[in-house]
């Protein structure tokens, strides 16, 4: 049969479970017209005529949880805005004070709602602008100058790096930071090459060096090998243009699959997930899972005791904020080729809105792992084979904190886990020795040989996150199911002697929640015991713990007073709007007497309440050569998991249905394909040739279509089959049948490569 002119249309109709209109949501972060607002009514004020005026921090003042969500559940939302203020709560030096304002936004001209002057010990956050004057310090300081020509280099080649200092029990503290200084001389790893020695301290306030020492003199480490940047300009995987993403973003809301969340982008933790829901067909509705998540504080100690090292001990996040430390992504490096890219603003030092273009990136990803599998022999006469990818959103940033890149990954799942993923790379951090080979060392050097005259210093890395759950509603429970062995005690009744029963354990008050992991095996639970499933168990989500470890400075270590919160790897506490940071709003020279620790000390109740959970990953990094002159990525995460929440597996109940139709000339069918779960392609096609067995087409051969690719040149290039004809337009043309079917059988070979290689296909 010929068919003199096919003409081949592709639809694809978007998933139908999810319409709602767009609203600025109250959590939405503050945007660069907001800040420079900020800015102008605190310069307006008194306060603008106080001495060295700088501005630490502007944020968002978060509206009240309950206002916040019966914004978010009601239909009206134009009458619920007058319960949510726009609010910013501004820390603000002047006059060598620390300042807290609450400015509002709403009033017309703006205004300061609120001032208080913090008198608490630590300091707010670091500017960029003051590290940058520290550093600059030393090059013109006459000691340093000496210093350095008697080490024979040259002080145009020196680059210092400002370091935070904490606190050792001094009774009085000055806002101060120690400069650490580093040779370039050919080299762009200038953490390679340490001048070791000098020790100089910078008073921030006065921005003036107040102490110098030049107390040692080792061998500069070689330039040679130390240059990290990558030999080859390697392209990146192969770009796709590409229309549909697969997700969507109107404003800071991300929808995907079954996700419904916020995201935005602050300062001080960089990525914030907010009302993050979850779609459950069995109920038609969307349940809440998270309502703000992010990272709280970083506590990076160095296990150098020397005068030159001890210093080391930092809390990046309260100290110079991950978000203001955050990275333009590169696309196809940092994200893949189907990333889309956010800004971000944080204020300057001046109150100016910075921009911090590309700050976040968002994509789908197709890891190569299956989301759920199985193959069943049992069924006589078939071999039922069946299963599904896995498929994920990712939503990424990277902080650069100096020598380190952490990469901060939130990765939303369609089983309904969070998994939240870190990635450690960059440069280590080291010092200047005499040796030159292991065998020669037999003091302690405090971390490993990494090249000639470079000791690479032994430290941790802990990163606490902020959790607060709301598992199917505010009233939830801490609870650990404990694996417990049990004796047979009915000789009778078995031949076995033992087996492990659980035991639950719901936390009262907030000392029963803190846990040591290791000790005995539990499964970590956040449970609405207000809430059942059909068949009786509570709802609930569960925190798998990664890699993960508990800070080995003893107590009563100087360091770890103040990093109290590392001694635990999981807390609850009852929620508290203000109670954010881990490691106390002031972590600059911060004493322990805010945060975490503390909190937790007034021991609340926190059975069904609405609780927060908190979470360290942590590594020990003992130094390997590897590391040197730049380190490989090396990964650590932690996953909320649903637990008794769905009534069975969500994979298999996403009933939303997308169609994939190729009409002829006359408008009929030839193919009129269904995505349903967005899993599996049935074809309803009115010709059978198409497909010669059945209708139904292998799920090995075409795969998940959601999944889509415009096929440009490039793949071409790739796939060396593949016919620019190949493009799929609307309206084009075929002399033959035959022609139309090897069309479709290359569109669909297509999809499949598409999906394997993780490209996206663009429908017509
Ligand atoms: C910032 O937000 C305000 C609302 O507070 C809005 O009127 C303004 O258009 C926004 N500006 C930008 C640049 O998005
Ligand atoms: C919101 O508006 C509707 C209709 O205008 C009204 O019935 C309702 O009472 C209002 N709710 C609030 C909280 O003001
Ligand atoms: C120091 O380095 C600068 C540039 O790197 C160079 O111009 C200058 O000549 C050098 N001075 C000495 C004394 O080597
Ligand atoms: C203002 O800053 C300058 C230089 O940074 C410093 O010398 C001066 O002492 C500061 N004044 C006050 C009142 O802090
Ligand atoms: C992508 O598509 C847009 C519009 O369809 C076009 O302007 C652009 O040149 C394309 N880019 C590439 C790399 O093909
Ligand atoms: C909330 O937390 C802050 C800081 O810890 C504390 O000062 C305040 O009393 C707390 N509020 C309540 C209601 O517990
Ligand atoms: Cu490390």
């Amino acid at each position: 049969m010929n068919i003199p002119f096919l003409v081949v249309a592709f639809f694809l109709l978007q998933c139908c479970c999810f319409t709602t209109s767009f609203h600025d949501h109250p959590l939405d972060p503050l945007n660069a017209t907001e800040i420079n607002r900020i800015k102008l009514v605190i310069e307006k004020s008194k306060f603008g005529t106080l001495p060295n005026l700088t501005f630490h921090s502007v944020d968002l003042e978060e509206p009240d949880k309950k206002h916040v969500l019966k914004w978010l559940s009601s239909p009206n939302k134009q009458n619920i805005s007058s319960l949510l203020p726009r609010r910013a709560k501004v820390v603000i030096r002047a006059g060598g004070e620390t300042h807290e304002l609450i400015v509002d936004l709403v009033a017309t001209a703006g205004s300061i709602k609120s001032h208080n002057i913090y008198t608490g010990h630590g300091y707010p956050p670091l500017t960029f602008n003051e590290l940058f004057k520290a550093s600059k310090l030393p090059l013109t300081y006459p000691k340093f100058q000496n210093s350095i020509a008697e080490r024979g280099l040259n002080v145009s080649e020196v680059s210092c790096i400002p370091f935070t200092i904490g606190w050792y029990g001094e009774h009085v503290t000055k806002r101060a930071l120690r400069v650490v200084c580093f040779y370039r001389g050919g080299s762009v790893n200038i953490f390679a090459r340490p001048i070791e020695g000098i020790s100089m301290l910078v008073d921030v306030d006065k921005m003036q060096i107040t102490m110098y020492i030049d107390r040692l003199r080792f061998p500069l480490p070689k330039p040679e090998g130390t240059d990290f940047r990558s030999p080859k300009s390697k392209p990146g995987p192969v770009m796709c243009n590409i229309t549909n993403r697969g997700f969507t973003i109107e404003g800071h809301r991300i929808r995907w699959a079954n996700w419904d969340f916020h995201v935005s982008f602050e300062a001080r933790p960089g990525i914030v997930i907010s009302t993050a829901s979850i779609f459950d067909d069995s109920m038609n509705k969307f349940r809440r899972v998270l309502y703000r998540s992010h990272v709280s504080e970083t506590f990076v100690p160095y296990m150098d005791p020397t005068s030159e090292w001890y210093f080391r001990t930092f809390m990046d996040i309260g100290e110079f904020g991950f978000g203001r430390a955050a990275s333009s992504l590169q696309p196809t490096i940092d994200c893949p080729g189907n990333a889309e890219f956010i800004d971000g603003y944080a204020a300057g030092a001046d109150g100016q809105a910075q921009q911090f273009p590309r700050v976040i990136c968002i994509f789908e990803r197709y890891s190569g792992n299956v989301a759920w599998r199985h193959a069943e022999i049992n069924v006589p006469g078939k071999v039922i084979r069946s299963g599904e990818p896995e498929t994920s959103l990712v939503v990424r940033m990277v902080a650069t904190v100096g020598n380190y890149d952490y990469f901060l990954d939130w990765e939303f799942k369609r089983s309904g886990s969070i998994a939240i993923g870190v990635d450690l790379t960059g440069i280590l951090e080291m010092k200047a020795t005499s040796y030159t080979n292991n065998d020669q060392i037999t003091e302690n050097v405090y971390g490993t040989l990494v090249a000639e005259n470079t000791v690479a210093v032994n430290h941790d890395h802990f990163l606490t996150y902020y959790l607060d759950l709301d598992v199917d509603g505010d009233g939830n429970s801490f609870v650990k199911a404990k694996q417990r062995t049990a004796r047979v005690t009915n000789v009778n009744a078995s031949p076995r002697k033992s087996y492990w029963k659980v035991v639950r354990e719901t936390a009262k008050t907030e000392a029963d929640a803190r846990v040591r992991l290791g000790l005995e095996p539990a499964d970590l639970l956040i449970v609405n015991t207000n809430k059942k499933t059909k068949i009786g168990n509570h709802v609930g989500y569960r925190l798998i713990t990664g890699q993960s470890a508990t800070s080995l400075l003893a107590d009563d270590d100087f360091p770890q007073i103040r990093a109290a919160y590392t001694k635990y790897q999981v807390w609850v506490t009852a929620y508290n709007k203000s109670e954010r940071w881990a490691g106390g709003l002031y972590s600059d020279r911060s004493r322990g007497d805010d945060g975490l620790a503390i909190w937790s000390r007034r021991n609340r109740v926190i059975e069904n309440r609405d609780i927060v959970l908190w979470y360290t990953l942590g590594f020990h990094h003992i130094p390997y050569q590897e590391d040197f002159p730049v380190m490989s990525t090396i990964h650590s995460g932690f996953e909320l998991r649903p637990a008794n929440f769905f009534e069975s597996n969500p994979l298999l109940k996403q009933e939303c249905t997308n169609t994939l139709k190729m009409i002829d000339s006359n408008g009929d069918y030839i193919v009129d394909g269904e995505f349903q779960s967005r899993r599996r392609l049935e074809f309803k096609g009115r010709d059978n040739n198409i497909f010669p067995e059945s209708n139904t087409i292998d799920e090995n051969e075409v795969k998940d279509f959601e999944a889509t690719v415009d096929i440009t040149k490039k793949i071409e290039v790739i796939h060396g089959e593949i016919d620019d004809k190949l493009i799929p337009k609307v309206g084009m043309k075929f002399q033959t049948e035959d022609e139309a079917y090897d069309f479709y059988n290359a569109y669909a070979y297509m999809a499949r490569l598409a999906h394997v290689m993780g490209w996206e296909m663009d429908y017509f």
